[in-house]
């Protein structure tokens, strides 16, 4: 819902900001929160906050989801304190309401939080050069390695089932006979693209429930644009969008990461000839997140890199195509076919994966 200036400072007053509101105005390209950048000014200095409308049909538990978040970031900040890091720079931290709470809930039903603004830093929504991408991995690779000993326990499944192919498979197939706006009959030929690796959908699942992959604490969600690159110095400074940190396997963290970032067009790109993925950028990010994690991925997790990039391409066309079918009722869409449209760069950049695969093997192996 778009919401007035007015309305927007009013929801920001209720959170301890410092100084006299400035400037208010919509934020970033996530598909998923309404995200709003805030400038305060107390004593001619300037101070920036995210504001934030936390997707609730997305995220149905959002005392738990904020739960999760001040678990995992002040888990981070004090690991970052004792490393002789900047604690807010280098994780998220969550400004609290007036009342002392982590996040607040109005009359109309919607839920809003807030969190300092990470300054001089950029969330880069392509890869602009090579060594964001880069840096981005080492990031990501440390950011699962510092939550290591995260008590998973305390942590909520925010959204149950995220990155369980089966069950996206099983929905999918669920909304293909449903049918309600009667999309079906124009997307066979992906409907068909999905059907013909319903026996890849199980892969990951089944290592995971044998045990032959560890269950970690994983991000979910490692899209380049869900991380800070330090304007000055290129590092991926902070790791931001904690909303589906969750129980989950390295494969996820990795596989979103090249699915977004090694291609070489964009998520919703209409012209699928600049699809492809990119190899020097998956060995580059393969490089850095096996750094960033310091060793901790087996040999099996190593192996089944590729597969994780795969896997986590088909998925998230799977649930763009769903989504087409159903409605358009989960992802942002900014055109009438847009989720369409990211369903086939997606599946374009599958099919260019499996015409690479023994090259990406190959390039993995050299990190074995
Ligand atoms: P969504 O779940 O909708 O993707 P995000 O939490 O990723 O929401 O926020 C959307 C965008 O807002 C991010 O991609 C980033 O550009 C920006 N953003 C979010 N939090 C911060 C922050 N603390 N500091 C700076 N920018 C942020
Ligand atoms: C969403 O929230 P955002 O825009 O960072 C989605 C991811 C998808 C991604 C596709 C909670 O990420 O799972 O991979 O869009 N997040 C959620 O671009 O569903
Ligand atoms: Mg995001």
């Amino acid at each position: 819902m778009d919401r007035s200036i007015t309305e927007l400072m009013q929801i920001a007053e209720k959170f301890q900001i410092d100084g006299m509101i400035e400037q208010i105005r919509p934020h970033g390209n996530g598909h998923i929160n309404d995200t709003y950048l805030l400038t305060c000014h107390s004593d001619s200095k300037k101070r920036h906050y995210i504001l934030q409308r936390m997707n609730h049909d997305v995220f149905k538990d959002p005392k738990g989801l904020m739960e999760n978040i001040i678990g995992v970031t002040t888990f981070l900040q004090k690991k970052i304190t004792e490393n002789g890091g900047n604690p807010e720079r280098e994780a998220l931290t969550v400004v609290c309401t007036q009342s002392r709470e982590s996040y607040c809930r109005l009359e109309d039903g919607t839920y809003w939080r807030m969190y300092l603004f990470i300054e001089d830093a950029t969330s880069y929504d392509a890869v602009e050069n090579q060594n964001d991408f880069y840096e981005s991995a080492v990031a990501f690779g440390h950011f699962q390695k510092l939550l290591e000993d995260y008590p998973a326990a305390n942590l909520h499944e925010t959204i149950p089932n995220f990155h369980n192919t089966v069950d996206r498979l099983a929905k999918f197939k669920i909304a293909v006979e449903k049918d309600v706006l009667k999309r079906a009959k124009d997307v066979q030929k992906e409907i068909q693209f999905v059907l013909d690796r319903s026996d890849d959908c199980h892969i990951l699942c089944d290592m995971l429930s044998s045990g032959e992959l560890p269950l970690r604490v994983t991000h979910n969600d490692t899209k380049l644009n869900n991380i800070m690159i330090d304007n000055a110095t290129g590092k991926g400074i902070c790791v931001i969008d904690l909303d589906t940190v969750m129980p989950g396997s390295a494969l996820y963290d990795y596989g979103d990461s090249i699915r977004f970032g090694a291609n070489t067009g964009a998520e919703d790109e209409k012209d699928l000839s600049k699809i492809s993925c990119d190899l020097e950028l998956f060995s580059l990010f393969t490089r850095g997140f096996t750094e960033g994690c310091e060793g901790s991925l087996t040999e099996k997790e190593i192996r089944m890199l590729p597969m994780g990039a795969k896997l986590m391409t088909l998925e998230c066309g799977i649930r763009f195509l769903t989504d087409y079918l159903e409605g358009d009722c989960y992802f942002k869409i900014h055109r009438p076919e847009h989720n369409l449209d990211r369903c086939r760069t997606q599946f374009t950049m599958v099919q260019d994966m499996e015409n690479k695969w023994e090259q990406m093997q190959a390039i993995v192996e050299q990190y074995l």
